[in-house]
């Protein structure tokens, strides 16, 4: 035999050389990390994982994982009125759900009660609506709140979310110190990409650490903070960006819980985290095993002792973002994929989407074959027999390693800031993830990335399939009534009286935050009352978008649909004597802004001058906006289901002011279904996801009265 010593990977390399003619087959992930074509057992020398349960973490939390105990299957849900939602969860519960996390609406989010003007097209839409304890009650009647686990997605309104929980728990007659479950509570990453904040950083830091401090000492079973990556992910972020943002705002709250004087290890023990999970299947895995090494690092230099202190624990949830509305079966695919690299990956518990995320909220069905996803990996497949199984694959260890170096040296950069608080404020790291998200919707219009169904393989008919539609009118009616019937019902003097001492609590940084809130609850004090007396100290935060520049115009360089749009523009530009002004506007509370930024940055790339228009507007100041800055066309760019009620609103106001030339286009996740409905009321282009942003402007010359050609087409044969 020739080959009787061990073949390196040159040996491999020179016969691969031959089978593809010497083309590089190295893959550059938008992480920047070149991935080979294989991986030996020279690329793990000097790499040791471990084992699970024992420090650094690296291969998982526990040392048996899911062979002592699987995954928590946990479900997130919420919508319309408290028992529409408490019956849902079950259901779910009793098909086989094993714990439960809450969405909530955008106007609980944004600490606003049911009947504020502000929240109009919102109440129910995206989430449950909770405006007192009595609705809290509600949601979770003949759920047993002792053993059942609870997870609660609030930021902005934490304190009055969490107030009402226990206050809830209280009046089914369960004490705090039971109640186990994580409140997200997550404020630095709001900041940067999920927007649901009420009050600025400073004051929002601190209310972060009086729930950590409260929780600590009253909720030992309570996870105090649920630190988020997944909204960075779905932000458009890369692994990297998401790794190192999120480890770095952990480390953030764990320094300010010190600073405030409480015992690392009294505390640390019960952060825990949350990752997104998209398609990019071997790096998600490596990712979450990355993730556990670093915060074990970044404990011990904080001076933890205790083990459970420096034990990564989280949460997963497949992509929203990576699921179409194209072919949405191919949803089941893509969700079952992400869902086993969350679990290859070693997570506590996991939620899975559902097919018609592009579209809508679940419907029953929906959400029937997102659980069961879950429930057939974990009974049907043996992967839960033994305990990470893919320790010591050369390609993930060495993957895991590359993770933990880049991202250390991006918490180098955010801790030479002076740390996250400062990092966030500077504005980088958003800017950082909007780049890659410009960066990443660039490649998928030119189809280097490849989204099937959508850019390669695309059906001529889609379709159609059911949703979940929320007659949010009456949903906001019977939320009206029942605050009526609580304000009513109470001891106005008693919870007046609890309201003050929370309002000076606030201003006076004296008490704790949640504490002066437990009480006000109990006197029934609505979840607006709460945050107001908080905001009557700390004002509301507001911050103005600043798309990032060039992505597009870079992607594009020699791309000539890309460069008949640019002349599009300028012919536009030359009969109007200034660039065409497309405003990108965001009504109600949805804060959900990766596509208005994407729209933004793409447009004025392409010449549009572009007015950016700051987050939860009403459509009144919308149309105010669009009319002192005198733009050319309205993109409103609606996430939460608000668009069968702002927009046509807005439509009705620019009437009443006598601009009905002013264009209309919306954006967003927008039901075909409601497609009609919005061209009656004066929609003049809907743009689901999946559209392409160059096609998007062509339309948009074309409204603006310019012989665009369909895509394909020269320009000479369609002169202006
Ligand atoms: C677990 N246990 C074991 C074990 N595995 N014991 C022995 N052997 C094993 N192999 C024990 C644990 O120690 C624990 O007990 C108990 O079992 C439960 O395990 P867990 O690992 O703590 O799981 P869980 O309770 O599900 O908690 C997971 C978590 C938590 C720590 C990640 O924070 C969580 O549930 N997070 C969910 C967050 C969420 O749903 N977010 C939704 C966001 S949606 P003990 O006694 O130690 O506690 C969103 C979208 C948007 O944000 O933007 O709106
Ligand atoms: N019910 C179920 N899932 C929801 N999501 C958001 N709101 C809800 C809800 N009310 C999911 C979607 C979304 C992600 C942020 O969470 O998958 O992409």
């Amino acid at each position: 035999m020739a080959e009787d010593k061990t073949p390196t990977y040159d040996d491999w390399k020179s016969r691969a050389d031959k089978e593809v003619k010497g083309r590089d087959l190295t893959w550059h992930t938008p992480e920047g990390i070149a991935v080979k074509p294989l991986y030996t057992s020279e690329d793990t020398e000097g790499l040791d994982p471990g084992v699970p349960g024992i420090a650094p973490f690296t291969r998982g939390p526990y040392a048996s994982m899911y062979t002592g105990r699987p995954w928590t299957i946990r479900q997130y849900a919420g919508f319309s009125t408290a028992e529409e939602s408490n019956a849902f969860y079950r259901r779910n519960l009793a098909a086989g759900q094993k714990g439960l996390s809450v969405a909530f609406d955008l106007a609980t989010h944004r600490g606003y009660d049911s009947d504020h003007p502000r929240v109009v097209g919102d109440v129910g839409k995206a989430g449950v609506a909770i405006d007192t304890v009595r609705d809290m009650e509600i949601l979770f009647d003949q759920i047993p709140l002792d053993t059942m686990s609870v997870s609660m997605t609030m930021n902005g309104a934490v304190i009055p979310v969490l107030a009402f929980y226990i206050v809830a728990a209280e009046r089914q007659g369960v004490s705090q110190d039971k109640l186990s479950g994580t409140i997200q509570n997550d404020i630095l990453k709001e900041f940067m990409v999920r927007n649901t904040y009420i009050y600025p950083p400073e004051p929002s830091m601190r209310i972060v650490s009086d729930i950590i401090a409260y929780t600590s000492a009253n909720m030992p079973k309570f996870n105090s903070i649920s630190i988020s990556g997944y909204h960075m992910h779905e932000a458009g972020a890369t692994a990297v960006q998401e790794l190192a943002f999120t480890i770095a705002d952990g480390k953030e709250y764990a320094k300010r819980a010190m600073e405030a004087g409480l015992d690392i290890d009294a505390f640390a023990p019960r952060l825990s985290f949350f990752w997104g999970i998209g398609m990019n299947f071997f790096m998600e895995i490596a990712k979450m095993r990355a993730a556990r090494h670093l915060w074990h690092d970044v404990m011990e230099e904080l001076g933890a002792q205790n083990p459970k202190s420096k034990m990564l624990r989280t949460h997963c949830q497949t992509s929203g973002v990576s699921l179409q509305e194209q072919d949405p079966y191919n949803n089941v695919i893509r969700t079952t994929i992400e869902a086993m690299a969350a679990v290859l990956g070693g997570t506590q518990s996991l939620h899975t989407n559902a097919l018609d995320e592009a579209i809508a909220l679940p419907t029953d069905f929906s959400a029937r074959i997102a659980r069961n996803t879950q429930l057939v990996i974990q009974e049907e497949t043996g992967i839960t027999h033994v305990a990470d199984p893919l320790g010591g694959s050369y390609y993930i260890e060495s993957l895991t390693a590359a993770l933990v170096e880049q991202a250390k040296a991006m918490l180098d950069e955010v801790e030479a800031t002076g740390g996250m608080t400062e990092y966030v404020a500077s504005g980088k790291p958003k800017a950082a993830i909007e780049s890659a998200a410009a960066a990443k919707q660039a490649s998928v219009d030119r189809g280097e990335t490849v989204i099937v169904g959508v850019n390669k393989y695309r059906r001529d008919k889609e379709d159609q399939i059911d949703t979940l539609d929320i007659d949010n009118h009456a949903v906001r009616q019977s939320q009206i009534a029942r605050l009526e019937k609580v304000r009513a019902g109470r001891d106005d003097m008693a919870c007046r009286a609890a309201l003050d001492a929370l309002a000076r609590g606030a201003a006076q940084r004296d008490g704790n935050l949640l504490a002066l809130a437990v009480e006000a609850a109990r006197h029934d004090a609505t979840l607006g009352e709460i945050s107001q007396a908080m905001e009557d100290a700390y004002g509301r935060y507001d911050t103005l978008p600043t798309p990032v520049r060039g992505i597009y115009s870079k992607a594009y360089a020699e791309d000539d649909r890309y460069a008949q749009v640019v002349e599009g523009v300028k012919a536009v530009e030359r009969r109007l004597g200034r660039a065409p002004k497309l405003m990108v506007a965001k009504m109600g509370q949805d804060g959900h802004d990766r596509g208005a930024n994407v729209i933004a940055s793409a447009f004025a790339d392409m010449g549009f001058e572009v007015v950016s228009g700051p987050l939860f507007q009403t459509p009144v100041e919308t149309r105010d906006m669009a009319l002192e800055k005198d733009v050319d066309a309205i993109g409103a760019s609606s996430l939460a289901a608000g668009h069968k009620t702002l927009i046509p609103e807005l439509i009705g106001l620019l009437k009443e002011a006598g601009r009905s030339d002013i264009k209309v286009i919306a954006g967003g996740v927008i039901p075909q279904k409601d497609y009609d409905f919005l061209r009656d009321a004066g929609v003049q282009g809907i743009y689901g996801p999946g559209s392409n942003v160059v096609e998007c402007a062509a339309d948009v010359l074309r409204l603006l009265g310019h012989n665009m050609p369909p895509a394909g087409e020269d320009l000479d044969e369609a002169a202006e």
